[in-house]
């Protein structure tokens, strides 16, 4: 990207929450990939993010090195249970992760969202002029292009779109669908993790609305846009840099002598429905089952970060994940030892290194996964090139991390096998996956992936 230009950055959610003290406001980190991926981005070079926040300002950051400027556009109750809630969480998430049993459809929330992703597009025109680059993030603002190139046609604009899109045979099932690409066909660049979605993003494009494809590039409305997969990369440096230090280190031995030479598996997901928690919970208990043997001598540490519990899909999911645990460790747990942790809160990132540098196995096996970038922190926290990843054929990582143990998360029998499998693999034979996947990750690390996107503009 050349210097003269600025980075404009337009996500519904942003690096931090602040939250009114006593004392001042505090900010608190967010959870989730698309917050983490982003801001040693916006750190390194500079700009302004525009997210959505309780009250409308803007805060330099961080407050005693500022980098860059955060400016927060408030959103009404009923703005944040149209737009966020109905149309964002009921509609698009399920629809793109081809939950169509979980899909609502409702004019009245289609209606909310266009005014939100209407706002959003008014304040990225007021941050930039025409040199600067506006990249917008994700399904909740799949409109802002669109508004933006409306009202100033010379913008150079792009998206990344962080979760799958569906084929389709499913896409075509929402009612604004037409709408909804046209958003997207006013950016420049459009980012998909990998090629399959950028496939079906192309077929929705060619087959409803008649652009013309020409190999990665689509031709609509006199416009040129062209269609990328990049699947996004971690900051494998600073993880790989703090699973060293002497803290974790202290740390990953005080939980060593807590499992007391058991086998420490690991999940960590937000509370979601797609993340697969509840299946993957029935192929711990059929191992345990089938393989009587195995009592006593793993654990599954599963973290559940809470996350939309405003919706009601979420908060079924979490009492039947409650549940779950309850029963597996009902049925296995022998006064001492059990079978399932479960820790329904979130971590702080040095404790999150520490568990992954302790556990021996990483279980992540969504229904359904955009990219996943867990199995992505895990592998770069295995300084000693050991441990091993089990990986749901449906999270889009999995083309990456070819030596993980792949598996079907719907199936217990299939899960099953890929924990035994894992149990048993002999340590030369974890070190050979292990170093392929971090050189791997390390290659195409968060740098890599934001310079693909931002190099775009110097070669057009
Ligand atoms: C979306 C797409 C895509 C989780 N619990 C804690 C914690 N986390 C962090 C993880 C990781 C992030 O949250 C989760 O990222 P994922 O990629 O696994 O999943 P989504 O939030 O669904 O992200 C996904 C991503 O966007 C990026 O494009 O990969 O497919 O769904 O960074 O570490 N972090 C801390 N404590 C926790 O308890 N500190």
């Amino acid at each position: 990207m050349s210097h003269a230009s600025r980075l404009v950055l337009v996500s519904h959610r942003g690096p931090y929450v602040l939250r009114p003290t006593a004392r001042g406001v505090k900010r608190e980190r967010t959870i989730g990939g698309l917050a983490v991926a982003l801001l040693p981005l916006v750190e390194k070079i500079g700009g302004v993010w525009i997210t959505s926040g309780e009250s409308a300002g803007r805060y330099m950051m961080p407050p005693r090195k500022p980098r860059f400027e955060l400016r927060y556009l408030p959103l009404t109750a009923e703005q944040k249970q149209g737009f966020y809630y109905g149309l964002s969480n009921n509609a698009l998430w399920p629809l793109c992760h081809s939950f169509l049993g979980r899909v609502h459809y409702d004019l009245a929330e289609w209606n909310m969202y266009e005014q939100v992703n209407s706002e959003f597009a008014r304040a990225a025109l007021e941050e930039a002029d025409e040199a600067d680059l506006i990249w917008v993030h994700d399904y909740q603002m799949a409109r802002v292009p669109f508004f933006i190139r409306e009202r100033r046609s010379l913008s150079r604009l792009m998206f990344f779109w962080h979760i799958p899109f569906p084929p389709i045979e499913i896409f075509r099932t929402l009612p604004w669908r037409r709408a909804l690409l046209e958003g997207l066909l006013a950016c420049d660049l459009i980012g998909f993790h990998i090629p399959e979605y950028a496939r079906n993003f192309i077929d929705s494009a060619v087959e409803l609305l008649g652009a013309q494809a020409d190999g990665d590039f689509l031709h609509y409305a006199g416009r040129t846009t062209q269609v990328i997969a990049r699947p996004i990369g971690i900051d494998f440096a600073a993880m790989d840099s703090m699973a060293r230090l002497p803290q974790t280190e202290a740390r990953v031995q005080q939980l060593h002598g807590a499992l007391g030479g058991n086998t420490l598996i690991i999940g960590v997901e937000r509370m979601d429905y797609t993340k697969g928690i509840v299946e993957r919970l029935r192929g711990v208990e059929h191992l345990l089952e089938q393989h009587p043997g195995w009592r006593g001598r793993f654990s599954l540490m599963q973290i559940v970060t809470p996350s939309r519990d405003g919706v009601e899909a979420y908060r079924q999911k979490k009492r039947e994940i409650d549940e779950m645990v309850g029963r597996v460790n009902g049925r296995f747990s022998d006064g001492i030892w059990i079978p399932v942790r479960y820790q329904n809160r979130s971590l702080s990132p040095a404790e999150l290194v520490a568990y992954y540098r302790t556990a021996d196995i990483a279980l992540v096996t969504p229904l359904r996964d955009g990219l996943n970038l867990v199995a992505k922190e895990y592998v770069a926290s295995r300084i000693h090139n050991d441990g091993i990843v089990i990986l749901s054929e449906f999270a889009g990582v999995a083309g990456q991390l070819r030596e993980a143990i792949i598996t079907n998360p719907y199936s217990q029998e299939d899960v099953a096998a890929a924990i035994l499998q894992a149990l048993q693999m002999p340590k030369a034979e974890q070190r050979q996956r292990m170093a392929m996947m971090r050189a791997r990750v390390k290659a195409q690390d968060i740098r890599w992936w934001v310079d693909g996107f931002l190099n775009y503009f110097d070669h057009v």
